[in-house]
């Protein structure tokens, strides 16, 4: 059970569509994959998506960290020791994403040595998790046809619609859009990726009223203590904390603050390990959670899928699993398939997940 090595090694797949949102963009998903290998010749895997425009990650930035830091941390511990893992890797500021893949390629080592899948050793809550999908900017008639196109090939109902554009009425267009097209028949909700101020957001969420949104999500920043109190204390649908709340302690200052009132919780940013702290504490405060994704590959939306399905109030809304689709290949033996709305837990120890030598041989950048 003892870790050997850790390798990190970047590589690049294209999108064949751009997810653009207000804090920026993803055209090529530019990540690292991390591999943790045993002494009984076991490896786990797991997928770092750097994104410098939420926590100052960069590609490089996580091989460096990974091969300098964090390799030499945990190289002789057994895979079981997670939390000494933890607290090594903890010692260095930032870096979620780096943190959080050892940590998920560390279980995924785990779950595949004892022979049992890492979604049951979790919780083993159930098997599927319902779907939902990303729209990112674009006109309304664009982001219809998009659903329409989820709606007709995957089954999917629920979309997370991107806004915090300016003029609000843009985004308000696109929402009324796609309620039109759809009626009841599908679930919508918005994020706003910090894109607008606390008085745009009430602004905005005046002109959404009457279209029956789930959520708001991180419409204006945290930072904007007071603004942001006000606006979430003056909405009548829950509002999800994302890139605000990653830790335990940013969220219990969002939620006991006022600022927050269900949150985001995101395997890529907080492994296995950390998510397991944000649901408890979920429950504890009485707040919903929604199951992330950071743009992730198939690799970590296999991550989301094990952790989400483990537990009973990480399944009870549908998840953000689907923006690999929007790649134009991936790195897994087997891809992922979404079919009904639904995806479920791969079976197999670990994650149960290989990674295709011959892909990962094509994509890798060093
Ligand atoms: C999301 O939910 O915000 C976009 C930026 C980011 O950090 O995550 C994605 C999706
Ligand atoms: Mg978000």
């Amino acid at each position: 059970m003892k870790i050997t090595a850790v390798e990190a090694i970047p590589f690049a797949i294209p999108y064949a569509k751009p997810l653009k949102f207000a804090s920026g963009e993803v055209a090529t998903a530019e990540h690292v994959l991390i591999r943790v290998h045993t002494e009984d010749g076991i490896v786990g895997v797991a997928e770092a998506p750097p994104r410098p425009f939420t926590y100052g990650e960069t590609q490089a930035g996580i091989v460096a960290v990974v091969e300098s830091l964090f390799a030499p941390q945990v190289t002789g511990l057994r895979v079981t020791e997670r939390e000494v893992a933890r607290a090594r890797l903890g010692r260095t500021i930032g870096n979620p994403t780096a943190k959080a893949a050892i940590d998920m390629a560390m279980w995924d080592a785990f779950g595949k040595t004892v022979g049992l899948g890492v979604s049951e050793l979790l919780g083993g809550y159930t098997d599927r998790l319902r779907v939902s999908h990303m729209l990112g900017f674009d006109e309304p008639a664009a982001m219809v046809a998009e659903a329409e196109r989820m709606i007709a090939t995957h089954g999917i109902r629920t979309f997370k619609v991107k806004v915090g554009r300016r003029p609000v009425d843009l985004d308000i267009a696109v929402v009324r859009a796609l309620r039109e097209a759809f009626g009841d028949g599908v679930e919508l909700y918005v994020d706003g990726n910090r894109g607008w101020t606390p008085a745009e957001s009430m602004r905005a969420m005046r002109g959404l009223a009457d279209l029956d949104l789930l959520f708001a999500e991180e419409l204006c920043a945290a930072d904007e203590v007071l603004g942001r109190r006000w606006l979430v204390g003056h909405l009548d649908v829950p509002f999800i904390a994302d890139e605000s709340a990653v830790t335990p302690a940013d969220i219990t200052r969002e939620v006991l603050g006022g600022s927050a009132t269900a949150i985001s919780i995101k395997t890529a940013r907080t492994g296995f390990t950390g998510s397991q702290r944000a649901h408890h504490l979920a429950e504890g405060l009485g707040v919903e959670v929604v199951m992330g994704n950071q743009i992730d590959g198939q690799l970590g939306t296999a991550c989301t899928i094990a952790f989400g399905a483990a537990h009973q109030r990480t399944s009870h809304r549908a998840a953000e699993l689907s923006n690999f689709l929007d790649m134009t290949d991936d790195l897994l033996t087997e891809p992922l398939l979404i079919t009904d709305g639904e995806l479920r837990v791969r079976p197999g120890a670990g994650i149960g997940v290989e990674i295709d030598p011959d892909k990962l041989a094509r994509y890798r950048t060093s």
